[in-house]
């Protein structure tokens, strides 16, 4: 027969559209959308399920040292294995230089990694600790020719953090090459002040972090940041967007024009800052840069999302096992400022946003598409090939269940991490078959693929370069259908 795969009898969703079709895969690329499709090799029934574009994750952390030189939990089998299971089938973790090492051997070893033990396909952004001219003239411009079309800068970190004037020399390089600029937005000094007053005055534990990390200090930052792009006219996306007034700092630069685009985590819907509050130092596991912070920052956030000023959702999975040599890791180290900063989140990004976002009717299912999947594909150079569902692009899907009910624990998850979170929550839908390039990679609740069977994704440049108003053909299309309160029947 003609197709590899047919997927027949499901609900399709995309960021713009629902409706009911059947699926034919050919070569790993989606060849036919439509009803009385030639048979397949292999056919799914996917009566009464969802199918929706696998997710991708533009933000995570795999086997990767951290600004505070702590290593990850995950490595990129866990994480991929673990990704897959909840339903995303594309990651997009760091290449992380600290300031010691050369940008080319970063790329290398990463990618040795990555080919090894991905079992989905992911990409790569760089990490930029040292812009000095070498990184700058010779090796970023190389590696955005080798599909590594957007880096990651830091605000604070005493390890990572640049300065504003290696900021404008960052940006202005990455627009002359067609690379995208993430960014750490917090106030270094801000931070630094007021965790040296709080262990001053013996105010050690967890929750003194989410203090120290004062929002404030986010939105100054994050309001500097957004200047410095805008003095040269070159787009920026601010990572990990927590607290309200950074939400309203963006919002109106976007209303005024400027190119600036916004991403936020699970964590600043699900979590607040009274998590960290447990007994002992069970807080620790709440604790992540920026922190979570309180209802009504949970509350910006959905509006957020809901008007595209927050325009793609992602884990910012950074895995550190809830130990001595992990999550607190200097051995007897018990303050906030040795904790390592990160919580999990791949494997349930998508399962928390479908159950407590779609099924809670707070978002549409079009909504949750654009910022799970089709968001992160333009946003980062991947747009036809990921994060859709149409003739042409790859064959990535997830068939979910929306009547499957679960409740969370840590032992059902597949990462390397040892807690979550998300401990007992129940949650309503699940993705009961992941499709990766037309390879089943999870069915019945197995592991079908080997590992290394990932591929490298060379990226082009982020659609945002390509924009010269600054705001996308799809922000501007969210923007409207939000003012004109059509989210889209979920
Ligand atoms: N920034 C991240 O992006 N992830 C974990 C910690 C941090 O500061
Ligand atoms: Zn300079
Ligand atoms: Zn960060
Ligand atoms: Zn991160």
């Amino acid at each position: 027969s003609d197709f590899d795969l047919v997927i027949r009898n499901g609900r399709i969703a995309t960021a713009s559209d629902v409706f009911a079709a059947d699926i034919a895969v050919r070569d790993g690329v989606i060849a036919a959308l439509g009803k009385g499709l030639a048979p397949g090799k292999r056919e799914i029934d996917a009566a009464g399920r969802w199918v929706l574009p696998g997710g991708i994750d533009s933000h995570c952390h795999v086997e990767q040292l951290s600004g505070m030189g702590l290593m990850c939990a995950d490595d990129f089998y866990s994480a991929t294995v673990s990704a897959a299971f909840g339903g995303t089938t594309t990651i997009i973790p760091f290449a992380a230089q600290h300031r010691d090492m050369k940008i080319p051997e970063v790329v290398a070893d990463y990618g040795k990694l990555a080919r090894e033990k991905a079992v989905i396909d992911y990409g790569f952004h760089l990490i930029l600790a040292n812009p000095d001219d070498t990184a700058l003239q010779t090796d970023l411009p190389k590696a955005i020719r080798d599909g590594i079309t957007s880096l990651k800068v830091y605000m604070t970190y005493d390890k990572l953090k640049l300065d504003d004037h290696q900021l404008l020399d960052v940006l202005s390089v990455a627009a002359r090459e067609q690379a995208l600029v993430m960014v750490h937005a917090e106030n270094h000094d801000m931070i630094r002040w007021l965790a040296h007053r709080l262990l001053e005055q013996g105010h050690t534990a967890p929750k003194f972090h989410a203090v120290a990390h004062d929002p404030l200090a986010e939105a100054e930052a994050t309001n500097r940041a957004i200047a410095l792009s805008r003095l040269l006219g070159v787009p920026l996306l601010i990572v990990h967007v927590s607290g309200q007034e950074a939400i309203h700092t963006i919002r109106r630069a976007k209303q005024r024009g400027a190119a600036v685009y916004a991403e936020t985590c699970p964590q600043y819907l699900f979590l607040t800052a009274e998590d960290l509050d447990r007994e002992g130092l069970q807080g620790a596991m709440f604790c992540c840069s920026p922190p979570p912070r309180d209802k009504e920052s949970q509350e910006a956030v959905w509006a957020g999302m809901k008007d595209g000023t927050l325009y793609t959702y992602s884990s910012d999975h950074a895995p550190y096992r809830f130990d001595k040599s992990g999550k607190l890791p200097k051995g007897d180290a018990t303050t906030f400022k040795e904790m390592a900063n990160g919580v999990p989140g791949l494997e349930l990004r998508l399962p928390l946003l479908f159950s407590e976002g779609v099924m809670a009717g707070r978002i549409s299912m079009q909504e949750f598409v654009a910022l799970t999947a089709t968001n992160h594909a333009e946003m980062y150079g991947l747009s036809g090939r990921k994060g859709t569902i149409a003739v042409g692009a790859d064959a990535d899907l997830g068939i979910w269940n929306q009547d499957r009910e679960i409740t969370v624990t840590a032992t059902m998850l597949h990462d390397n991490v040892g807690y979550t979170p998300y401990e007992g929550r129940q949650l309503k839908g699940w993705p009961e078959i992941v499709i990766n390039r037309g390879r089943v990679v999870i069915e019945n609740n197995e592991l079908k693929v080997e590992r290394g069977s990932g591929q490298f994704l060379k990226r082009k440049p982020s659609d945002m370069l390509a924009d010269p108003t600054g705001i996308s053909a799809a922000v501007a299309r969210q923007m409207l259908r939000s003012l004109v309160g059509m989210g889209g029947p979920a």
